[in-house]
């Protein structure tokens, strides 16, 4: 997508079609059975709707390609949804969980933004693409795969991306995008804030001056309500465009795929009025602390920022953690309420009648849990784990208003998305088709952020097992149990917060075998060098 095509659609709102329309129109079938369901079990407080892990089903009905709206925030904790909390205010996203499926065991890639969202465009393990780190992202010439949104640009669908990708390259392209508007990430092609509303760039910047580097000092997590406008605001400002490009720039000739990627309820908690009225300060959870014993030391050891919060954090009021609380809450409902701004955009252009939807975090958000822990850097469940909703009408009828247990990971939204625009299927991609069973024993992610040592997470919704490793050991492509240096296994059903670590117990020798062998094949199967 040249930036004379971007430019064009931006200035006259017309439609681009730099391709024709290469439509494969793959029928797929619908291979589920109402026998193959699993019992159903209703929960009553929530009216939740649960099916047991093995999901039997592949597809949506055959028909035409669906719309695919491809949905991300930032650093949102995945129980912070009404679905699953209803004191948290998030009734778009409800609705797509009412309308779709809520995995509830999901988890990340890595509990950093740049690898987890390489992973996620990719669909590779971080070790695969490379990019360990919140470092530089991969270059043009480094890309392994086409990124998801070139990928069904390929496959003939009209693509156009709002918000943040972070792919952090010196010389990035807009991937696919034909379409792109970034508040933040410089991408060729792209039309940036910076350009299109600098004045309202410089008044978020000046109103956030005080946060620090991330926006994530504690005066950032506490925040305030934003004197901003909204359109001023990074994420206002690509919903804004969004919602113009819906009334006005699409191609009714190719099926879309829309990508609308907020930057909160990352810190900093300025937010727009009328959020914080949903909740009441005095109701909001505060963490409660382990003592240090418990806590360390850990695979994270010496990379959770204790310089930037323990000082602050340790000594804040109840009143002060409240607060934080509720911002971040707010700014979740904040960021729901673009979304369903968004939705309902979409459903009155008549563009769900024949979609699917993905809502997805690149990661959670410790929020002061484990001795005054914020944001990810750990494999913790409140960094871990991430909300995962795939809903839309294109799904059938039996699939709709269903929690689903199985152990899903970000690097299966690429092969599902792939498989529901009638690509075949990919070769050398670790993830599962989220619409087909599931053979994965765990739940798997990397964490490579300490000098010299990388953490891998194996996960079930029982147990976790979290083994270290030298990196000059891992980068050789082949692991070994022997080669681990440290260890931790939780009982997440007794030991949700993971305070007790049950690696050296004798009692637990069989399960910490029986997790370390499965890990350790899965490490081995999965090619953990680039793949270019
Ligand atoms: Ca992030």
């Amino acid at each position: 997508m040249s930036r004379g095509i971007l430019n064009k659609w931006a200035s006259k709102r017309c439609i681009v079609n730099p391709q024709p329309h290469r439509a494969t129109r793959k029928c797929v079938r619908t291979r589920m059975t109402m026998n193959s369901l699993k019992p159903i079990i209703t929960l009553g407080l929530l009216g939740l709707t649960v099916v047991a892990p093995a999901l039997r089903a592949a597809a949506p009905a055959a028909g035409s390609r669906p719309n695919i709206i491809f949905l991300m925030d930032d650093e949102h904790r995945r129980d912070y949804l009404g679905r699953l909390d209803a004191t948290v205010k998030t009734p778009a996203l409800d609705r797509l969980a009412k309308e779709g499926i809520l995995f509830d065991q999901a988890v990340c890639q890595a509990p950093m933004c740049i690898p987890s969202r390489h992973s996620m465009l990719l669909g590779l393990y971080p070790h695969q693409t490379g990019i360990l780190s919140n470092g530089p992202g991969l270059e043009e010439d480094q890309l392994p795969c086409d990124p998801l949104p070139e990928l069904l640009r390929k496959a003939g669908y009209q693509t156009a991306g709002f918000g943040k990708t972070h792919w952090l390259a010196a010389n990035c392209s807009t991937r696919g995008f034909e379409v792109r508007y970034s508040s933040t990430d410089r991408e060729k092609g792209a039309i940036m804030m910076g350009k299109d509303n600098p004045a309202g760039l410089k008044r978020y910047y000046d109103e956030v001056k005080d946060y620090g580097d991330g926006e994530e000092f504690p005066a950032g997590y506490l925040g305030r309500t934003s004197a901003v406008a909204e359109e001023d605001h990074r994420d206002g400002w690509a919903c804004k465009h969004c919602l113009e490009f819906i009334e006005s720039g699409r191609d009714p000739a190719r099926p879309l795929f829309l990508y609308l990627s907020f930057l909160k309820p990352h810190a900093g908690a300025n937010v727009p009025p009328g959020y914080e009225q949903l909740y009441d300060l005095a109701a909001m959870p505060v963490p409660i602390q382990p003592s240090l014993a418990q806590v360390e030391p850990c695979h994270a050891t010496g990379n959770d920022r204790q310089g930037m919060y323990r000082e602050f954090w340790s000594k804040a009021t109840r009143e002060q953690w409240q607060q934080m609380v509720l911002r971040y809450r707010a700014n979740c409902s904040w960021i729901d309420s673009m979304f369903g701004r968004v939705m309902d955009k979409l459903r009155a252009k008549g563009l769900l009648d024949n979609c699917i939807i993905v809502y997805v975090s690149d990661h959670g958000e410790m929020l002061g849990e484990r001795y005054y822990r914020f944001n990810k850097y750990c494999l913790y469940d409140a960094s871990a784990r991430v909300p995962l909703i795939l809903s839309g009408t294109a799904l059938p009828a039996a699939m709709r208003g269903v929690v689903d247990h199985r152990l899903a990971e970000e690097v299966d939204i690429y092969p599902t998305l792939a498989a529901l625009a009638g690509i075949p299927k990919l070769a050398g991609k670790p993830g599962e088709n989220l619409l087909a069973a599931s053979s994965r024993k765990a739940g798997f992610c990397e964490y490579s952020d300490r000098p010299g040592k990388v953490a891998f997470m194996w996960r079930t919704a029982e147990r976790k097992l979290i083994l270290s490793f030298p990196k000059t050991v891992v980068q050789t492509g082949k692991v070994q149990l022997s080669d681990a240096v440290a260890g931790e296994l939780y009982d997440l059903k007794a030991d949700p917060k993971e305070w007790h670590n049950l690696y050296s117990q004798a009692e637990s020798a069989t399960q910490r075998e029986a997790m370390s062998r499965e890990l350790i094949e899965h490490l081995n199967s999965v090619a953990l060098k680039p793949a270019k």
